[in-house]
């Protein structure tokens, strides 16, 4: 049985009136999970039918070398020169695209650490190369912190650094660096990096230059269901005024070797509610992501009834949460990926960066041989065990 405050949420969903903050707080207290999911799900097959996305892609990252130290971060090594810090150089770097072995690979995605040893001509010159091996290779490059970062550092605007580093061949930023914006938590967990508005102030400087970006929040750890809604606001206000956000992520936090080892991870019942919370409040954000990294694959793809059009991608070598613990795979298969989304009911769109389409596939399922999955807690399990 669904609560009173329930039914009113679902009549203004459903006569397409827009969610307070108080709504939102309200979902997440909602003990019906069925109910929040199935309205969700409502919203996202209004949107997107049964059309489920993933891309080809790759992450990379170049350096994780940082000046700044986020609680939460296990990737991260703060200086050059300590034990598993690293700089790629520009020809390793190059050589990962050059030899990346399926042809449809279409999205590069970068995020680095603040490096203070690289210049900014260094980041130039890495997209370039990128462009000249695959000139269609799309680059989506560097999150709000690292621009804010470059800013501050190369005495620019924010303007400036994106204007240098799209004519250098970036296309779109992804959405990492978000964490939660509300002061009362971003100063206890990541103090020494851009803030809330400073976030938010990169991204309306790219949607200005015409750039679409991607969005996240990393919940799960101090935060709480207010600091939730508030960052979902703060995101929705942002997308009114310049409509440049494609796709909202939600990103779960991971608890190993990081300042925040001894909080509890999030369940799968926090992270089902918080993608239709999120698609529920983000009226005005096209696509809700369920990241198969960050949430395990069986979760990410019960997800996709939950709110979520969207997978992520094979990406292929993941590294800042499995510093962090994950034990999902490294990556996934583009057969993988159809199977996910063909078992949950849908249909499989690959895509591009900007959601257009590269290859519509029948909905009917043909037999789809195995997979890795592996419950990302198993390998924490072992090392507890031992
Ligand atoms: O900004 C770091 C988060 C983000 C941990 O735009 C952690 O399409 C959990 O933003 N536990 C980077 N999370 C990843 C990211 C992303 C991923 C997939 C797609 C897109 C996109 C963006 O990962 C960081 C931070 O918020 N993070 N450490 C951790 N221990």
């Amino acid at each position: 049985m669904t609560t009173p405050r329930f039914a009113e949420i679902a009549a203004k969903v459903r006569a397409g009136e827009r969610l307070s903050e108080d709504d939102g707080i309200a979902l997440y207290l909602e003990p019906d999970l069925l109910a929040v999911g199935q309205l969700a799900n409502e919203v996202r097959e209004r949107l997107h039918g049964d059309r489920t996305y993933f891309n080809v892609n790759l992450r990379y990252e170049a350096t994780n070398v940082c000046e700044a130290s986020c609680r939460f971060c296990a990737f991260a090594k703060l200086e050059k020169g300590q034990p598993g810090a690293q700089t790629a150089t520009h020809e390793a770097a190059w050589k990962e695209l050059a030899e990346f072995p399926d042809e449809r690979l279409s999205e590069l995605h970068m995020v680095n650490g603040l490096d203070p040893n690289l210049a900014f001509e260094w980041y130039e010159e890495l997209l370039r190369g990128w462009k000249k091996l695959r000139p269609s290779i799309h680059l989506k490059c560097f999150t709000a912190v690292e621009i804010h970062y470059f800013a501050q550092k190369f005495a620019m605007s924010h303007e400036q650094v994106l204007q240098r580093l799209m004519a250098a061949g970036l296309d779109t930023m992804p959405g990492g660096g978000a964490e939660i914006f509300h002061p009362e938590v971003r100063e206890r967990i990541s103090r020494d990096k851009a803030d809330g508005d400073e976030y938010l102030a990169v991204h309306r400087a790219a949607h200005r230059l015409g750039m679409k970006t991607n969005c996240t929040m990393l919940y799960g750890h101090i935060e709480t269901h207010a600091h939730r809604i508030d960052h979902l606001m703060r995101l929705r206000a942002l997308q009114d005024e310049t409509q440049g956000f494609q796709c909202f992520i939600p990103l779960a936090f991971h608890n190993m070797h990081n300042a925040m080892e001894q909080l509890p991870e999030s369940t799968a019942v926090d992270d089902l509610r918080t993608i239709s919370v999120s698609r529920l409040m983000l009226d005005n954000i096209p696509h809700v992501k369920a990241y198969w990294v960050s949430m395990t694959v069986e979760t990410a793809q019960i997800g996709l009834r939950f709110g979520a059009d969207d997978l992520d991608g094979t990406i292929v070598h993941e590294t800042i949460y499995h510093s962090a613990g994950s034990t999902v795979p490294m990556g996934l298969t583009r057969h993988d990926l159809l199977r996910l989304i063909r078992e949950a009911g849908r249909v499989p769109v690959e895509r591009d960066s900007l959601y257009g389409v590269v290859e519509e596939y029948p909905r009917a399922s043909a037999p789809e041989g195995s997979m890795k999955v592996k419950d990302r807690n198993a390998k924490k399990h072992l090392e507890l065990a031992r």
